[in-house]
């Protein structure tokens, strides 16, 4: 008979003790992106975080949020970041220019930089939908984020250390 097949599992878990985070808010449309921005730090908070180590950055709308994600990535402090906002389909195509290079420059800065960035912005046809989203039937996207960060960070501490030839499984491929 083969033996059956273990694979070796490489999960992040869900603990912020010694984590450090760092949280770009967009001002527009602060009515949901305060309710984001609480609900992401107290996911934050009941992980084991500390306070003195979450930074919070304000940025004026969601289209600033990657440049000043990629200049938070850039100081090498955080192990995670978050980017929080909140665009509202208007009467003009401007919310569709708003989405696509927010979310477009959010990767680009996570991929160039390697640092796990969050993406926690709501992307809604109405303030009901974001509502719903920031706290009422959809739960909060804010907490969803904190949690994904935690996850993130851990994760990619592991493969750090795999990389490093310790290996994340306990199962190393070196004798
Ligand atoms: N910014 C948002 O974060 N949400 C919106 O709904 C929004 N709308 O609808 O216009 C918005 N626009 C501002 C934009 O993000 C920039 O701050 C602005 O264009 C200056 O660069």
């Amino acid at each position: 008979m083969p033996e059956k097949l273990q694979p070796g599992k490489i999960s992040g878990e869900l603990s912020g003790a010694g984590l450090r985070f760092g949280i770009a808010v967009s001002r527009f449309n602060s009515f949901i992106t305060d309710r984001l921005l609480s609900a992401a730090v107290d996911a934050l908070e009941r992980a084991g975080a500390l306070s003195k180590h979450v930074d919070v950055v304000h940025v004026p709308g969601a289209f600033e949020l990657p440049l000043v994600a990629k200049k938070l990535a850039a100081t090498g402090r955080y192990d995670a970041l978050i980017a929080i906002g909140c665009v509202l389909r208007g009467e003009t195509t401007h919310y569709d220019y708003v989405c696509s290079e927010t979310a477009r420059g959010l990767q680009l800065a996570q991929m160039d930089s390697g640092l796990p960035i969050i993406f926690c912005v709501l992307t809604c046809d109405t303030l009901e939908q974001a509502i719903d989203r920031a706290g009422l039937k959809g739960g909060n996207k804010g907490f969803e984020a904190g949690l994904a960060a935690i996850e993130m960070a851990q994760l990619s501490r592991k493969l750090r250390a795999a990389k490093a030839g310790s290996g994340a499984t306990g199962k190393s491929r070196r004798k």
